[in-house]
C-alpha cells in the first residue's frame, strides 16, 4: 500500500504543479475543513474532510493545512490541540507519513504561521476569510480555474485509489451478504440495516452515505431513509457502501423472498442480465450517455417481453414510455465523494456538457477514459407519481395497468456495481465479491 501511495503522491505532485503553472500560482494550500455547528445548537454535524485534502492525505480531523509547492516535499501542518473533551491520539507512524514534511501546531492560527506560505499561493478550503487574514490574496481563494483542473484529474484513479476502492468493495460485500441473510430470515428494515453495519464493522457515520434499506413499496422511493422496525417484506432493495481511507463503494442489490410474485422475480432476473449487458459494453472512448441510452432501449425490450408495455426497444424510448420506470441516471463517478466530481465537465479547463433534455438527471456526460471509476445502476420502479400522467390519454393503452397495479406493492429493482475502466475494457470491482 505504501508504494502505491507514494506513486499516487508523485502523480498528484506532477499534475498539481502543471495545474498551478496554468493558473499562475506558485503554491497551493489545502485545508482539511472546519467543523459545521448546527444553528442555535452546540452540536456539530459529522465531520467530512474537504475532498481536495482527502485526495492527498488520509489524515482525519479539522483544520489541518497542506502546502504544495513545485519542487518541494509537501508540508503538512497537523493541528493537534490539547483537549480532554475529544480524543487527541498521537499521529504515530502511518504508512503515508513519509510523503510529507510534517509539523504540528496546537491551533489553526499557529498552523498558518508554521506553514510559511508564499504570497502567490492559492487556497482551497471552507475558511477563505481565515486564509485571507493569513496572507492569501483574495483572487487566490478557491480559484475556479485551478479547481476545475484538479476536479478533472480526480476522475482518473491511481492504483492506490483503486486499491482503496477495492477494499471498500470487500467490506460492503460482507455487509450485503449479511443483509440478504437477515432479510430472508424475516428481518425488518432496521434489522437489515444493523446486520449490514455489523458485518461491515463500522458505525453509521463511517459509511460513505446513509444506507437505503427498502422493503416492498418503499423501493420505489429512490432515497428512502426510513428504517421501519417490525415490518417484514417480500422484496429487499438495499443501496449501501463502505469506506476505506476516504474512498467509498456504492452498491445496490435487490432480493426476492419466496412469497414475492413470481412475475416480479422474473423481472428481477432479467434486470440482472440487463445490468450485466450494459457493464459488458464499457470501454474507453465511449460517451457515458451511450450506455445510459442503451439501458433505456434494453429496458423497453424487457418491459415488452414481460407484458408491461406493448412497445419495446427504441420505439418505447422515443415515445417516452421507459422514462417513468427508470427516472434516474445510469450512474456516476465514484471516489472520495459518492457522486464524484467532474462527471459533466467538458475539458480540463472547465465547461459543462449538459445532459440531453430527455435525461435531465444523468450526472455523467463525459467520454469514458482509462482509469475512470463509475457506477452502473439501471433501475425499474413502479412510481405512481410518474405513471399517473400515462393512465389517461393517447398512450394509456400501451401499458398493462392490471399487471403494473399487481406488481406496484413490490416497489422496484436497482442493481448497482462499481466499474474501473481499463485500457481496452473494464474491470467490475463489485461482482467478484457479491
Ligand atoms: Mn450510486
Amino acid at each position: 500500500m505504501k508504494d502505491l501511495y507514494l506513486q499516487h503522491i508523485a502523480t498528484r505532485q506532477r499534475t498539481t504543479e502543471a495545474a498551478l503553472a496554468a493558473a499562475n500560482f506558485d503554491g497551493l494550500v489545502i485545508q482539511s475543513g472546519a467543523p459545521f455547528t448546527y444553528h442555535a445548537d452546540d452540536q456539530d454535524a459529522p465531520f467530512r474532510t474537504t475532498p481536495h485534502f482527502a485526495h492527498w492525505c488520509p489524515l482525519e480531523g479539522p483544520f489541518h493545512l497542506l502546502y504544495i509547492r513545485p519542487g518541494h516535499k509537501p508540508r503538512l501542518v497537523r493541528v493537534a490541540p490539547e483537549d480532554y473533551w475529544y480524543e487527541q491520539a498521537p499521529l504515530g507512524a502511518p504508512f503515508w507519513a513519509e510523503a510529507f514534511d510534517i509539523v504540528e501546531a496546537p491551533d489553526v492560527n499557529q498552523a498558518w504561521e508554521r506553514l510559511g506560505v508564499a504570497r502567490h499561493a492559492a487556497y482551497i478550503g471552507d475558511e477563505p476569510k481565515s486564509a485571507e487574514a493569513h496572507g492569501i490574496l483574495s483572487d487566490a481563494l478557491n480559484p475556479e480555474a485551478l479547481i476545475k483542473r484538479l476536479d478533472w484529474e480526480r476522475a482518473t484513479k491511481s492504483a492506490y485509489e483503486v486499491a482503496c476502492l477495492e477494499d471498500a468493495e470487500t467490506k460492503a460485500a460482507r455487509g450485503h451478504h449479511a443483509a440478504r441473510q437477515r432479510f430472508l430470515s424475516g428481518g425488518s428494515e432496521l434489522e437489515v440495516h444493523h446486520a449490514y453495519t455489523q458485518a461491515v464493522g463500522c458505525i453509521d457515520r463511517e459509511l460513505p452515505y446513509e444506507t437505503i434499506v427498502c422493503l416492498d413499496e418503499k423501493g420505489a422511493i429512490l432515497h428512502y431513509c426510513g428504517k421501519r422496525a417490525g415490518v417484514q417484506g417480500k422484496v429487499l432493495l438495499i443501496d449501501a457502501g463502505a469506506k476505506t481511507l476516504g474512498y467509498g463503494s456504492d452498491i445496490t442489490r435487490t432480493w426476492c423472498a419466496p412469497q414475492a410474485d413470481p412475475r416480479f422475480a422474473a423481472l428481477l432476473c432479467d434486470m440482472d442480465a440487463l445490468q450485466l449487458a450494459i457493464c459488458a459494453r464499457v470501454r474507453p472512448g465511449m460517451p457515458y450517455l451511450d450506455l445510459h441510452h442503451a439501458a433505456h432501449v434494453l429496458l423497453g425490450d424487457l418491459l415488452k417481453k414481460h407484458g408491461i408495455l406493448q412497445l419495446g426497444g427504441e420505439e418505447a424510448v422515443q415515445q417516452g414510455l421507459t422514462a417513468p420506470f427508470f427516472p434516474h441516471g445510469l450512474g456516476h463517478f465514484l471516489g472520495i465523494q459518492v457522486h464524484d466530481v467532474g462527471g459533466r465537465q467538458k475539458t480540463p479547463e472547465g465547461g459543462v456538457v449538459p445532459p440531453p433534455r430527455q435525461y435531465p438527471y444523468l450526472r455523467t456526460t463525459r467520454t469514458i477514459e482509462e482509469g475512470h471509476v463509475f457506477t452502473i445502476e439501471p433501475g425499474l420502479y413502479f412510481i405512481e407519481m410518474l405513471l399517473r400522467p400515462f393512465r389517461s390519454g393517447a398512450k394509456a393503452q400501451l401499458f398493462n395497468w392490471t399487471l403494473i397495479d399487481a406488481l406496484a406493492s413490490h416497489g422496484g429493482i436497482r442493481i448497482e456495481d462499481n466499474l474501473l475502466v481499463t485500457k481496452d475494457g473494464h474491470r467490475n470491482l463489485t461482482r467478484p465479491k457479491i
